[in-house]
């Protein structure tokens, strides 16, 4: 996966890259091609922060002590992706607490109106009895993780986009309220790969929370499972490999899938499987995803053994803690908070 030409061209040392992923589940390929696979793109030329955002992942229920165990997983698969510690900020973002203090701050500048028309929150909270006040201010948290460090970039998958832009308003409104003190940032979402839909169901987006696990491919699952997963994934009527996401948005999405992996155009997927039918394409489509994350499955095991990963995220914390309480001390000046204890 290499970076588009608007990527390379925007390359530039002084510019900050911000992105996170919530510890909610077991990291799927759409997390991997979406976000995390391309955040390694960008640390050579930016100055990058990545964060396990396990506040967000606390907006629904979850288990504390499984919540511990993946915090620490995210963050090893961030770096079994190809993340650098060395050249690259990695923290959970509870470690640090101005993220939940300028979150704060935002909630006192965001309206309900502008919160309640964010479509994560309507999917989210579609059906269910009971939603937590933090899965609808969940955006404006997400606003403060990305406001707080001078983002210029965003890497995100087309879910999120929404959600970037919020950041974008609340750092405008606050800028014309109290005196510029934001960079107003800006996505960068994948154009293949930006939104890679369920196994089971071609119409919604793959995702770490869905009750079903085989609508997903865990970048950790054995290659074993990832065959058949990919065997029981849905097809569409007819046997011809084509991309044409409205007719067949099934087997466009695994041809999506195929050629991030495997480098090849869609037409070169088209054309490989030429009048050979879903079997073989299956079974390929397994083969070439389980060879690319055999790596990262590798590295993976190597570093949860290894226990490096405590000291690299205590590191992690303390830098982001550096640049974030910097810009909250701005933050309260501006706004006539107190702030006698902070150092
Ligand atoms: N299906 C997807 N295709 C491409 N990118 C995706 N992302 C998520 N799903 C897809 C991107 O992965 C990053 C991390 O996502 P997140 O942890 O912030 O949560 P999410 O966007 O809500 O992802 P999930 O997997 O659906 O998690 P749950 O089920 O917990 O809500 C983001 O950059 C996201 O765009």
């Amino acid at each position: 996966m290499m970076p588009s030409s608007a990527e390379m061209e925007s390359r530039d040392k002084t510019k900050r890259v911000f992105s996170g992923v919530q510890p909610s589940g077991s990291l799927h390929i759409g997390n991997y091609l979406g976000a995390i696979g391309r955040f390694s793109l960008f640390q050579e030329g930016y100055d990058c922060f990545y964060s396990v955002v396990d506040l967000h992942a606390i907006t629904v229920p979850q288990d504390p002590v499984e919540l511990r165990r993946r915090t620490v997983a995210t963050a090893a698969l961030f770096i079994a992706a190809g993340l650098d510690p060395r050249k690259t900020c990695i923290f959970v973002q509870s470690d640090n607490p101005s993220h939940a203090e300028l979150a704060w701050v935002l909630q006192c500048v965001s309206t309900f109106g502008e919160l309640g028309r964010m479509t994560q929150f309507k999917d989210k909270a579609r059906g269910k009895k009971s939603v937590t006040a933090g899965l609808f201010t969940y955006p404006v948290l997400m606003a403060a993780d990305i406001l707080l460090y001078d983002t210029d970039v965003v890497p995100v998958g087309e879910d999120q986009k929404q959600h970037v832009e919020l950041a974008r308003d609340l750092a405008e409104r606050f800028n014309k309220r109290f005196g510029v003190t934001f960079k107003v940032p800006e996505p960068l979402i994948p154009k293949q790969g930006g939104r890679i839909m369920s196994l089971i169901d071609p119409q919604k987006k793959m995702s770490k929370s869905d009750e079903d696990p085989d609508s997903r491919i865990e970048v950790l699952d054995p290659p074993e499972e990832i065959a058949r997963k990919f065997r029981k994934a849905v097809t569409d009527s007819g046997r011809e490999i084509l991309y044409d996401p409205e007719r067949k948005p099934a087997v466009s999405n695994l041809m999506t899938i195929y050629s991030l992996f495997s480098g090849k155009t869609l037409e070169e997927v088209r054309d490989a499987y030429e009048g050979k039918g879903y079997g073989a394409f299956k079974s390929d489509l397994a083969e070439v995803v389980s060879e690319k994350l055999r790596p990262v499955r590798e590295k993976y095991s190597e570093l949860i053994s290894s226990g490096e990963i405590e000291k690299i995220l205590k590191d992690g914390a303390e830098r982001a803690y550096v640049i974030s309480s910097s810009k909250m001390r701005e933050v309260k000046e501006k706004v006539g908070l107190s702030s006698r204890l902070s150092f």
